[in-house]
């Protein structure tokens, strides 16, 4: 079995991070539960990318300041974030720009996957405060995804993961060593001496 791949929430307090893992992991939406994370979360699940299982390694914590202090741990070795955002409030908007500066700052090949929750509110007639159009504009920017998800509902929640398995089998797949080149010149190994000045210190 392959290992999991790390892939981290990030976001405001409340914007519905742990209803997102949750939903990813679970198939479930508590709408009584409403406690705030308080420490990290841990869950991996199976997806099937061209007949092969991709392993995804969900981390969830809390999105209030004073948790902040956890971030070093939390980011490290992160290869995705999904960064969440209310889509019925602006200012998560902004807090998920922070978010991705702050992972970028400690993974900088960390793909983002900018995720705009609670959807469905807005189909019930709530109104949107973040547009589509703005966000995929600041997408573009920093070559992160966007999603617009509802947990409630489950809309869109398999299609994100399934995204994030998917480039993810994509890039584990390119080669990591550089091919060989047949055409590169010749490199030419001089023969050491047996008997060597003595150039280096004795340590
Ligand atoms: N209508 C609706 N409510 C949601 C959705 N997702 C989360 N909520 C609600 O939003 C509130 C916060 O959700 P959480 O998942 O606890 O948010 P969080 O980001 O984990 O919060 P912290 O742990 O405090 O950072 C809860 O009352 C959820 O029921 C959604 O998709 N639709
Ligand atoms: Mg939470």
């Amino acid at each position: 079995m392959d290992l999991p791949f790390k892939v981290v929430l990030l976001g405001k307090e409340r914007v519905g991070k742990t209803s997102l893992f949750n939903r990813f992991l679970k198939d479930r939406f508590d709408s009584g539960t409403t406690r705030r994370t308080t420490g990290t979360s841990y869950g991996d699940k199976a997806i099937e990318v061209d007949g092969r299982n991709i392993y995804v390694g969900l981390w969830d914590t809390a999105g209030v300041e004073k948790f902040h202090a956890l971030s070093p741990f939390y980011f490290r070795g992160a290869q995705a974030a999904v960064v969440c955002y209310d889509v019925t409030s602006k200012p998560s908007f902004e807090e998920a720009m922070l978010c991705v500066k702050s992972m970028k700052a400690y993974e900088e090949a960390c793909k983002i996957y900018l995720t705009g929750t609670k959807f469905d509110l807005v189909d019930s007639g709530r109104k949107k405060k973040v547009s589509l159009q703005s966000v995929t504009e600041y997408a573009q920017d920093i070559a992160a995804e966007v999603f617009e998800t509802s947990s409630k509902t489950g809309y869109n929640v398999k299609e994100l993961f399934l995204k994030i398995a998917k480039d993810f089998a994509e890039v584990s797949m390119e080669p990591r060593v550089e091919a060989f080149d047949a055409n590169a010149d010749t490199i030419t190994l001089e023969e050491v001496p047996s008997k060597t000045s003595k150039t280096t210190c004795s340590c």
